[in-house]
Order: structure tokens, then C-alpha cells, then sequence
């Protein structure tokens, strides 16, 4: 196909466009979270009316394979049949009950099991949740006000973490919301990422205040940072010199990268851990834990308080508890990382035959092309690519039937029902729309 044949115009089809202009008069542009807005890569968003496996199709009937798979829960592919069955299975039963059920026993025994730095779990609604009632926990236990976090790592839309965040936070160029007071946010120190002396200066400079380190351990939400070299090693150690409690925001890496996350790939073990995304199989659940000496400060065990109406709801953990369970019955992750080795090459591959300066990152199913000449070890290298460029490959690959992350500052994820035929087409796409580019 000619360079020129190759359509990179950001023009979504007639069916979500009107669709779009519906939304717009009802919701906050259009959208209900500002991360599908494709406010990076610009035009209308692409309505979905259906998925199965590793395809979208949206309203105008274009099927899609689908590289953010719901930003991340997605594994095992849409509309598994046997976790739609266990959702319609308890929906028959009841959908909230507001009173404990066995089902949620049964979800915490496998987060545990899967888990095994997490001795007790409290199920939240959302990756938010998690990590607004994890560091509430870290500051009631330590009796500590601050928290050092690093710039491009998104943590949910937590007040004291919306600082310098990533993800869409990055991407509309409002790293600072409105609405976050000073008092919200003059206890977080924010640290470049992948800088242990950072820390180390911050914790000696603050000594006795800081009550968490909050990371994500592979950083996705400035695209896909690996941490460098013994990073996390030298993090666990300078928080434990310092009384200082470690959580591994793993949220997007927590049953992504290995069945027991990010802490079961790099050997380190956190104090406590956030969940979200593939912990609720597509539906609304997230989850926190740790040392049973931190989690029995909760409420009604202990002090700090944190409640939710519709957490550990039924629908929500079957789809998790069903996941996990086929997650562990048949682990995808040697699957996973054979075919992102492919895919990264594949896209690599286009880029370079292009001529276009870029930088392929990934960990296992988890990875990103950055625009850019120089590898992207912290936010600043990210800030640096070119946004523009992106733009214009993200709807290439749209026309070409493949839907990628709609932000350079966001990760791909697949699959493992992504398989030999996906990737063909992927990377065909990408030689064409790479050459376009050029
Ligand atoms: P939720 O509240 O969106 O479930 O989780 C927040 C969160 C916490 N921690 C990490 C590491 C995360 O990646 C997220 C959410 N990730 C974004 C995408 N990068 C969610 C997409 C969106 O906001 O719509």
C-alpha cells in the first residue's frame, strides 16, 4: 500500500461521532473517565458497542484488536465464557447484599495465596480506593504525615497523590488538578522515578515524618518504565532503615506481570500492595494489604477507619475470583511474553525501517513505543517525546484495524487470546503506518 493510501486523520466513523456529540451534552466531555477522551491523539473517541477475545467492534461496525483491554483487566480477552456464567450465576442469587458473603472469603484466600507478602486483604471498588485507603492505613500506623511518591507514576484520583501524576493527568497537561488543596497535597514529596538517591536524601531530610513510599513498580502510566537496574532493591532498603512503609501500587502489574505481580518478577517484597484492574476479571473491585501487624489497624479490627457500600460486591468478585482461578489453573505469562518479544520487535522493527527515532519498552505483556531518541527512564525522558508524531501513528493504526492506547503516556496490554494472526496484522499495520510517518 502506498505511503500516501495510508489514512492517519483523526476521524473516528459517522455512528461515534453522533454518538459522541449525545455524550458530550450529558457528561463531562463526553466521557466518564478523561483517559478515553482521546484528548492525547485528538478527534472523537470510538464508541463500542461489543467485544469478544482480542477485538472491539465499535458503532460503525469496524472490528478492532484491542491493545488496551480495558486498560488492563483484560487478560484472559472480553467476554470469557466462564466469567460472563460466574457473573450471571450470582447476579441470579442477588446483586448486594451490604452483609458478608463466602464468596469474598474465597477471593481474599486466592489474593493471598497469589500474594504471599499480603497476609490481610480488604476488597475496595476500584485501583482509587485501594491506594486512597492504603496510604490512610500508612499514616494511621506510623503516626506519620508524609508521602514521597514519583512524577509520572498515577496512583487513582486520590487528592495527596494527584501531584504530578501520569496517566490521563499527564496527558491533559493537568499533572496539578484544580480542586487539590495545599493542605491536600504539602505532605507529598514528589521524587523523579528511578532515582534511589533521591529517596535516600529525601528520607534522611525528612527523617521520622514519612510515613509511605508509594510506587508503581513498573511504571505504566508514563508509558512502560521498567525500574532500572536494583531500584526497588535499593528502595526496600532505605524505607526499612527508615520506618518507613513500602507500598507497590500494583494495579496494572498485579497478576499482569506474573500471577504474584510485579514483587514475584523483581523478588522484592513491599509492606503493602494495591490491586485493581485484573483482580476484579472487568468488573468494579480493587484491594489493599499487607502485614497482618499493618492490616489489623483497619476498621473494625482497629483504628483506621475505611468502609464501602458496595465492596467485596457479589458480581464483582466472581468475575475476580474466576480470573484468578483461571489464571492459576493455566498461567498465560510464558504465552504473554513470547508474543509481546514478537510484537515489541515487530514494532520496533517498523519503527526503525522508517527511519523514526523511537524506543521500545516492555515487560512482559506491558509495554509502550515511545517517540523519542533517548531511552525513557523517568517522566522528564517521557515528557520529551513527541506527542504529535503519536497522534498521527495512534489513528494510522485506527484505520488499520488496531486500537492502541490513545496516549503516548499510557502501556499497551493484550491478551492471551491475542495470538499468531493478531500479530501479523498488528505489525503489517505498523510497517505501513511507520512508513506513512516517515
Ligand atoms: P482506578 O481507580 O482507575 O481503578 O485505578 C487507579 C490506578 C491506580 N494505580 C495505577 C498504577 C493505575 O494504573 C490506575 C489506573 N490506570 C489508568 C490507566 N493508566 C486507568 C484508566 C482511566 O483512568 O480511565
Amino acid at each position: 500500500m502506498s505511503s500516501s493510501a495510508i489514512n492517519t486523520q483523526a476521524a473516528a466513523g459517522s455512528a461515534s461521532q453522533s454518538a459522541f456529540q449525545r455524550a458530550s451534552r450529558l457528561m463531562p466531555g463526553g466521557v466518564n473517565s478523561p483517559a478515553r477522551a482521546f484528548g492525547a491523539v485528538g478527534g472523537t473517541p470510538l464508541f463500542i458497542r461489543q467485544a469478544q477475545g482480542a477485538y472491539l467492534e465499535d458503532l460503525d461496525g469496524q472490528r478492532l484488536i484491542d491493545y488496551i483491554g480495558s486498560w488492563g483487566p483484560m487478560i484472559l480477552g472480553h467476554a470469557h465464557e466462564e466469567v460472563l456464567d460466574a457473573i450471571s450465576a450470582a447476579a441470579a442469587r442477588g446483586t448486594s447484599f451490604g452483609a458478608p458473603t463466602e464468596a469474598e472469603s474465597q477471593l481474599a484466600e486466592q489474593i493471598i495465596e497469589a500474594v504471599p507478602s499480603i497476609e490481610r486483604v480488604r476488597l475496595v471498588n476500584s485501583g482509587t480506593e485501594a491506594t486512597m485507603s492504603a496510604i490512610r492505613v500508612a499514616r494511621g500506623v506510623t503516626g506519620r504525615d508524609k508521602v514521597i511518591k514519583f512524577a509520572g507514576n498515577y496512583h487513582g484520583h486520590v487528592d495527596s497523590l494527584l501531584v504530578s501524576a501520569g496517566s490521563a493527568a499527564a496527558t491533559l497537561g493537568v499533572p496539578d488538578s484544580p480542586g487539590v488543596t495545599r493542605g491536600a497535597s504539602s505532605d507529598t514529596i514528589v521524587l523523579p522515578y528511578n532515582d534511589a538517591q533521591a529517596v535516600a536524601n529525601a528520607l534522611d531530610e525528612h527523617a521520622g515524618q514519612v510515613a509511605a513510599v508509594i510506587l508503581e513498580p513498573v511504571a505504566g502510566n508514563m508509558g512502560t518504565v521498567p525500574p532500572q537496574h536494583d531500584y526497588l532493591q535499593q528502595l526496600r532498603s532505605l524505607t526499612e532503615r527508615a520506618g518507613t512503609i513500602l507500598i507497590f501500587d500494583e494495579v496494572m502489574t498485579g497478576f499482569r506481570l506474573a500471577f504474584g505481580g510485579a514483587q514475584q518478577y523483581y523478588g522484592v517484597t513491599p509492606d503493602m500492595t494495591t490491586l485493581g484492574k485484573i483482580v476484579g476479571g472487568g468488573m468494579p473491585l480493587g484491594a489493599y494489604g499487607g502485614k497482618e501487624s499493618i492490616m489489623s489497624q483497619v476498621l473494625p479490627a482497629g483504628k483506621v477507619f475505611q468502609a464501602g457500600t458496595l465492596s467485596g460486591n457479589p458480581l464483582a468478585v466472581a468475575a475476580g475470583s474466576t480470573t484468578l482461578r483461571l489464571l492459576k489453573e493455566d498461567p498465560p505469562y510464558e504465552q504473554l511474553d513470547r508474543y509481546g518479544e514478537q510484537l515489541a520487535a515487530g514494532l520496533s522493527g517498523a519503527a526503525a525501517d522508517a527511519g523514526l527515532p523511537h524506543q521500545m519498552q516492555r515487560v512482559g505483556s506491558m509495554l509502550t513505543l515511545f517517540f523519542t531518541d533517548q531511552p525513557v527512564v523517568n517522566w522528564d525522558d517521557a515528557d520529551r517525546c513527541d506527542r504529535e508524531r503519536f497522534g498521527a501513528y495512534f489513528w494510522g493504526m485506527i484505520h488499520q484495524g488496531v486500537y492502541m492506547p490513545c496516549s503516548q503516556f499510557e502501556a499497551m496490554f493484550f491478551s492471551r487470546q491475542h495470538g499468531p494472526r493478531e500479530l501479523e496484522k498488528t505489525i503489517d499495520a505498523a510497517k505501513a503506518v511507520c512508513a506513512a510517518l516517515a
